[in-house]
């Protein structure tokens, strides 16, 4: 193994908090209540497909794309006023620990988020200096489960598929790992993230984690 890909939201840094509170804002706008039972399904898809998921929930149809749209950057916008003031305290545990041990060790790191707020979040937690290639929601046009997001910080890595692994919170996340050819670890659930070759309770447990037996 070569490169370690990291997934943004819920496994550097815990944004999904903010997101779930920009849709449930614009939810109670729209007249109903988008509760955190839903919020599972949000994590690790594109903005618009997180819009639709939210739309079902309420049991709204109709909306032209071009109304969806403005409702995806209002929500954008209420998203980016809540992570305004984000900084280095909500970098998730152990994870400036073991992207020290991954360079000690030679491994190459890479952010693979579908986020397109991904490279502004690094910045603001003083963490882009830390990862040697930086894919974020601005250089992808296919969402995950769609492995294209890892792939491309694979090649930018200069490093083949095979040989680099994700690390990830989302089961779309662990399917876009597969679907390029890598391995992944997932972090949180073991009945939601199953399939991933190894799963750990929380970014803590990373430290642990020997990378060539997976
Ligand atoms: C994150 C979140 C998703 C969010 C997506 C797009 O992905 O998990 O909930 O919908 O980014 O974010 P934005 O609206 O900021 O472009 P990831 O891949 O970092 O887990
Ligand atoms: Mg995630």
């Amino acid at each position: 193994m070569r490169a370690v890909i990291f997934d943004l939201d819920g496994v550097v840094v815990n944004t999904a908090k903010y997101h779930y509170l920009g849709w449930k804002k614009l939810a109670k706008e729209l007249g109903f209540d988008f509760d955190i039972s839903h919020n599972e399904r949000l994590k690790g898809v594109s903005r618009m497909e997180s819009l639709n998921i939210v739309l079902e929930v309420g049991g709204i149809t109709g909306y032209s794309e071009e109304e969806k749209q403005k409702l995806a950057d209002r929500k954008n916008r209420y998203y980016l006023e809540m992570i305004e003031s984000i900084d280095g305290s909500e970098i998730l545990p152990g994870i400036p620990e073991f992207l020290e041990k991954l360079k000690n060790k030679g491994y190459q790191t890479a952010l693979g988020s579908a986020s397109k707020s991904g490279r502004m979040i690094l910045e603001k937690l003083g963490l882009d200096s830390k990862f040697d290639v930086i894919v974020d929601g601005n250089l992808v046009e296919r969402p995950k489960p769609d492995p294209e997001v890892f792939v491309k910080a694979a090649q930018l890595l200069g490093v083949p598929c095979e040989e680099c692994i994700v690390v990830e919170d989302a089961q779309a996340g662990v399917q876009a790992a597969h679907a390029g050819g890598m391995k992944c670890i997932g972090i949180g659930d073991e009945r939601i993230l199953g399939e991933a070759e190894k799963v750990v309770s929380d970014t803590e447990e990373l430290n642990r984690v020997d990378l060539e037996r997976l």
